[in-house]
């Protein structure tokens, strides 16, 4: 089955229940179908075929769910852009994914036809596509990135998601009567694995936010009213913030808060609880594999672990590392054979993640084989940055590390070796025009040498330790 007839249980199913609420407007799930037949015609109209790649770079939107399913539709492969991004980083998918066209709000770099999202004028009626896809086709590139620095687009089919949110609906009991709150952005696969997944094939009533905005956060959840929330433990600290009787208004409608994409602390878990009543279900995930392990939705949600596997998903620990098989692993790295053949060991995908299990089956995650940084859910590899400070003359040696952020979780700070004086400021500067801003180090520290071994390996753990 491919994930349109799956979806069909909702577009088709429920075309007159309201499906879509975003910036005041609501929709049934009879016009998100429509809406996405005329954006597929469009699509065929200029020239996109099944197989090619179409890169998006929005944010949060209706419109950008109607690219979705008409990618769906016609079997054209969806490459979401990181919104935060910048020219160096658009420029690389752009180049690694070689896709038909990018459509964006604004101009964008490179030389990929640009379709501006205003000028995108469906037809006003058109029929669904036909297309006989089946579940091994792909239906998204989405890009991560590596250890050596280099971003690489999993490969994400229909069978892989349809299994995630088949998964998800059962395990946490989403249903069509639940109202969910969406606050994620639709480039990663929490939003879009997860959120945009679970909430067609379950039908039920989606509010979409642009963005997380904290400070608007309580009138939405009281205005909304809604019972499913889902969000990276960033957005539960700011939630913490809430007014107690607010608190435990949102708590008393409330069903289910899901926590991943980063480790959520057990202190926060337990103000959570107290605050709003709920004990938060946390989950761990992957772009590569979407989500793996759960905690229960009826059974113990224990602080500081992520839970049991999901149903058909095989767990097993090497050497400290958590390895998993399963339908819902992806089909590789785009053109990267060699990449795609090291992330596999017998069969085996292997997370990269160093993991524990307990007598009782429940796994804790205790960090990672790579020195990937997580700051507010977004992955951060030190060796891009340090890669781009490198570029500056008057840079002679960098190394980058993630220190303990409250909010955050993780924030990247950058120490430096300089041949020739310059300032943070300077450096900050830099960074913001070519780096993603969750990227730029919140601190630029000049040192007179790098720690490094005897072989010249940067021995980070030694350098000194930075405080704000
Ligand atoms: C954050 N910013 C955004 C943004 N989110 N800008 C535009 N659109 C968005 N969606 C920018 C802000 O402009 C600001 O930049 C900085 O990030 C911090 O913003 P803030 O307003 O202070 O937000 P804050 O309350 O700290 O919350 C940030 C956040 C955001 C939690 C809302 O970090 C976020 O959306 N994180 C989710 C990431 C995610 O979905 N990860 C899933 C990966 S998939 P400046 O320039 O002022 O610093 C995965 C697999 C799995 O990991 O298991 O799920
Ligand atoms: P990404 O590449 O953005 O998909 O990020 C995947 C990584 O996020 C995983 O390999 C983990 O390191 C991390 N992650 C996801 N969920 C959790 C969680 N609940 N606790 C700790 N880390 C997590």
């Amino acid at each position: 089955m491919n994930l349109i007839q799956l979806f069909d249980l909702s577009l088709q199913g429920r075309r007159d229940h309201v499906a879509l609420e975003f910036g005041g407007s609501s929709y049934p799930f009879g016009e998100i179908d429509a809406r996405s037949n005329r954006m597929a015609a469009l699509f065929q109209a200029r020239g996109l075929r099944m197989g090619d790649r179409l890169c998006v770079y929005l944010s949060n939107c209706v419109e950008l769910i109607d690219i979705y399913l008409a990618c769906l539709k016609l079997g054209v492969i969806f490459v979401p852009i990181n919104i935060l991004y910048r020219e160096r980083e658009i420029l690389h998918i752009l180049a690694d994914s070689d896709p038909k066209a990018v459509i964006a709000a604004q101009p964008m770099p490179g030389t990929v036809p640009l379709w501006l999202a205003h000028e995108l004028i469906p037809p006003v009626e058109a029929a669904r596509p036909s297309s006989s896809l089946d579940g091994d086709s792909p239906a998204a590139l989405v890009y991560t990135s590596g250890t050596t620095g280099v971003s690489k687009g999993a490969i994400l089919t229909h069978n892989n998601f349809a299994v995630n949110a088949i998964n998800l609906n059962a395990c946490w009991d989403i249903s069509k009567s639940d109202r969910f709150l969406l606050a994620l952005p639709l480039f990663h696969v929490h939003a879009l694995g997860n959120g945009l997944h679970c909430w067609l094939t379950s039908g039920c009533r989606m509010r979409l936010l642009e963005r997380f905005e904290h400070q608007k956060a309580s009138a939405e959840f009281l205005d909304f009213r809604p019972t499913l929330f889902f969000g990276v433990p960033t957005i539960y600290v700011r939630l913490l913030d809430f007014p107690p009787a607010v608190a435990r208004e949102v708590g008393g409608f409330m069903r289910l808060f899901v926590s991943g994409s980063a480790p959520l602390s057990p202190q926060v878990f337990e103000e959570f609880h107290s605050r709003f009543g709920h004990a938060i279900l946390e989950r761990y995930g992957m772009t590569e594999t979407l989500m793996n392990v759960s905690n229960p939705y009826s059974g113990e949600r224990r602080p500081g672990t992520v839970g049991l596997p999901l149903p058909g998903i095989s767990v097993r620990i090497v050497n400290g590392e958590l390895q998993l098989r399963g339908p819902n692993v992806c089909a590789g790295y785009w053109r990267r054979e060699e990449a795609t053949a090291a992330a596999f060991e017998d069969g085996w995908f292997r997370t990269g993640d160093i993991a524990e299990r307990s007598e009782d089956g429940y796994y804790t995650l205790l960090g990672r084989k790579s020195d990937l940084i997580i700051s507010g859910g977004f992955n951060i590899y030190p060796r891009e940055i340090e890669e781009f400070l490198l570029e500056q003359a008057e840079i002679a040696e960098a190394a980058v590390v993630g220190v303990p952020d409250k909010l955050r979780g993780e924030i990247p700070v950058a120490y430096i070796v300089v041949r020739t004086p310059i300032d943070a400021a300077a450096l900050d500067t830099r960074c913001r025009e070519k780096l993603a801003s969750f990227k730029v180090p919140r601190d630029f520290v000049m040192v007179e040498k790098l720690p490094r071994t005897a072989l010249g390996k940067i021995q980070k753990h030694l350098l000194p330790p930075w405080t704000a």
